[in-house]
């Protein structure tokens, strides 16, 4: 079996999500946003699909002369190839990209094998309990404007099944923020509402100041939060070594940082993490993330996973000693996170009443995609309509 074409479908589909300057979501007035379908196609009719940011440039001049040619179920030696191609091409071929092409060769293996690709991994499990993840803090009466809206929606969340609550609380460029005690305030008053029992987290700020992010770790030992993730800038391994050694709190990372895998492992090596975190779309793919998960648990700690989606949700359901969470989120009381992405026929994280999420039993990543929605609104599509 040999692939033969990589293709990159740009469509269109309306969002009520806006970001604001620094790239956070919130919700907003619908507009138009752009989607790609990447699709790996084989000699023999199989294939296989992700979605992402990803430039046809991109596709054609970078991925497809790596992968024409080969045999699909070499991912590893793929991956590899791509990530070699990064060192001078790091603009052109990020992360993101490596994540999509793993994606869509786990999602074909599991299509030509007849198995949802959890089982490919080995699977450990059918369901994770999630936590309902909140989006940023915003200025949006009823939204998650202050403290006590924060404890509102914490409150509704713990009625619709989620175990745990993880706050994201407010940042620039809102006007305030941030704030080391408001953020501890928004913390007190979800505590409050949910009682000494809920597992609760927290992510601030990403670049507070060592003794800014130990003020919040004291509050939130006081509070008992299972851990709080990212409230100093990554690149200072240093800066979180020093915070693990001053705290009780259970600290999760890194998140954002570069350098897959290699950087996960340098992490766990110099004690800046009590938890060390990975998604698939941090690390490059489900094939370095299962990478991440095995060595933390070679040193007996849980990796918690960063985002939502189905590959992550996999690599969840294929983990021995587990993530103790799927992320779900990112959640805000204006948006109905439920209904289905309109390019799916169903949610890839459908949650049940006792707060467990389900990964999909059928083959590949299990993704019902509504390709007539694709083709419908396909970015060339709508050009040419809207020219006639
Ligand atoms: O800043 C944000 O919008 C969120 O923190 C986002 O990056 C989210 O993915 C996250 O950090 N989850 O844990
Ligand atoms: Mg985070």
């Amino acid at each position: 079996m040999k692939i033969v074409a990589v293709n990159v479908e740009k469509f269109h589909y309306r969002s009520k999500i806006v970001r604001d300057s620094e790239g956070h979501g919130h919700p907003g007035p619908e507009q138009d946003a752009v989607q790609s379908l990447l699709t790996i196609k084989t000699d023999d009719g199989a294939s296989g699909s992700y979605f992402g940011a990803i430039e046809t440039g991109t596709v054609e001049h970078i991925v497809a002369p790596v992968l024409v040619g080969e045999d699909p179920f070499y991912r590893e030696r793929i991956w590899h190839a791509l990530k070699e191609r990064q060192r001078l091409n790091l603009s052109a071929l990020p992360d993101r990209v490596l994540t999509a092409v793993d994606l869509a060769l786990w999602d074909l293996a599991g299509r030509v094998l007849g198995q949802p690709v959890h089982r490919l991994l080995g699977a450990a499990r059918d369901k994770v309990p999630a936590y309902a993840s909140t989006m940023v803090g915003d200025d949006l009466q009823g939204g998650l404007d202050t403290p006590e809206a924060y404890a509102r929606f914490a409150l509704a969340c713990k009625e619709r099944g989620y175990p745990a609550f993880k706050l994201h609380t407010w940042q620039p460029p809102l006007p305030g923020a941030p704030s080391v005690k408001r953020d501890l305030a928004a913390c007190a008053a979800v505590r409050e509402a949910l009682g000494p029992d809920v597992p609760l987290m927290l992510d601030p700020f990403h670049y507070y100041s060592r003794l800014e992010a130990l003020e919040l770790a004291r509050g939130l030992e006081g509070l008992h939060f299972l851990w709080m993730e990212e409230p100093m800038d990554e690149h200072s391994m240093s800066s979180f070594v020093w915070l693990c050694e001053q705290t009780s709190l259970p600290i999760c990372g890194p998140e954002t940082a570069e350098g897959k895998m290699y950087t996960r492992a340098e992490w766990i090596k110099a004690g800046a993490c009590d938890m060390v975190r990975g998604g698939v779309g941090d690390v490059g793919g489900i094939t370095p993330l299962v990478k991440v998960a095995h060595l933390a648990e070679a040193f007996g700690m849980h990796m918690e996973v960063h985002g939502g989606g189905v590959g992550n949700l996999h690599v969840l359901c294929a983990m021995a000693t587990p993530g103790l969470y799927y992320e779900r989120g990112l959640l805000h009381p204006f948006v109905d996170y439920d209904a289905p992405l309109p390019w799916l026929n169903e949610s890839v994280d459908p949650m049940d009443d006792e707060g467990y999420v389900h990964v999909s039993p059928k083959p590949g990543l299990g993704m019902d995609i509504n390709f007539d929605y694709i083709s419908d609104n396909r970015v060339g599509n709508r050009e040419l309509s809207l020219r006639v």
